[in-house]
């Protein structure tokens, strides 16, 4: 077996302890770090098809997600570009009620990799939460939200309304995404820009730095 199949296995049996060495022995065997990253995701593809059809449960998603994020957690020096002057600076979160952060993290992986210096502020973050951070970081110029839930998404409506009542949208761009959300729900809540994927809002995020 391949070291990126072998790779995909681990990560859907939760295999945590080998995934790291393997993401390893993948950038060893002059494998692209993109590539590596698109194996680990399709094995989370996979688990979640299996959990909508009854056949994987929480414990099984939760094991498969602890793997990945042992084998990001080796792939982030790559990814990521260090030293220079920031590009600017971001706050990032997943919205309240909502404790997906594997999607989250590859997306401050991918912005952190264009320069920008973004803070993490975790999962379930209340909207209050947010308004606080850019109340004390004038700095920062752009909000990024995640949600994975259907029954998430209006925290990232509550987020929007929340920054806007405070005096503070024009302060910020606000960046949506997650598998549920799409431009015409960004749309709807007024949000500045959609991307489906880290890569995009990543080259997404530069554009704001830029005008
Ligand atoms: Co959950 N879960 N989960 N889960 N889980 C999903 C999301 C689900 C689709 C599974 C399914 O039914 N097929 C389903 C949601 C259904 C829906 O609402 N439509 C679901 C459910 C139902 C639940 C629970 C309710 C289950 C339960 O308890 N009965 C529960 C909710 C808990 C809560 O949050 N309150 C729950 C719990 C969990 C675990 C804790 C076990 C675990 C999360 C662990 C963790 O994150 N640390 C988990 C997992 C692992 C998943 C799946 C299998 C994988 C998610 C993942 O990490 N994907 C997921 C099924 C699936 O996605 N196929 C599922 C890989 C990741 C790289 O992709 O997060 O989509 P993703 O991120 C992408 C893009 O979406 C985008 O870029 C990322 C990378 O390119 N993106 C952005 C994300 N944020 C962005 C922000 C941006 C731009 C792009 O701009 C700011």
């Amino acid at each position: 077996m391949g070291t990126l199949e072998d790779l995909r296995e681990k990560v859907m049996k939760g295999k945590r302890k080998e995934t790291g060495p393997l993401v390893q022995q993948a950038l060893d065997e002059g494998c692209d770090p993109q590539e590596i990253l698109d194996v680990m995701v399709d094995a989370m593809g996979v688990i979640g098809e299996a959990f909508s059809r009854g056949e994987a449960f929480v414990p099984e998603m939760l094991v498969a997600a602890r793997a990945m994020s042992a084998g990001t957690a080796v792939l982030k020096p790559v990814l990521v570009a260090e030293g220079n002057e920031p590009v600017g600076h971001a706050v990032i979160g997943t919205v309240k009620g909502d404790m997906h952060d594997i999607g989250k993290n590859l997306v401050r992986m991918m912005i952190e990799s264009k320069g920008v210096e973004i803070a993490d502020l975790g999962v379930d973050v209340a909207p209050e939460a947010f308004v606080q951070y850019i109340t004390e970081h004038p700095e920062c110029k752009v909000v990024c939200l995640s949600a994975l839930l259907t029954t998430t998404m209006p925290a990232l409506d509550e987020t929007v309304k929340a920054i806007t009542e405070a005096g503070l949208r024009d302060q910020v761009k606000i960046m949506v995404g997650g598998a549920p959300v799409n431009q015409e729900f960004a749309d709807e809540i007024g949000a500045d820009a959609y991307t489906p994927d880290a890569g995009a809002a990543a080259e997404r995020i530069v554009l704001f730095y830029q005008n």
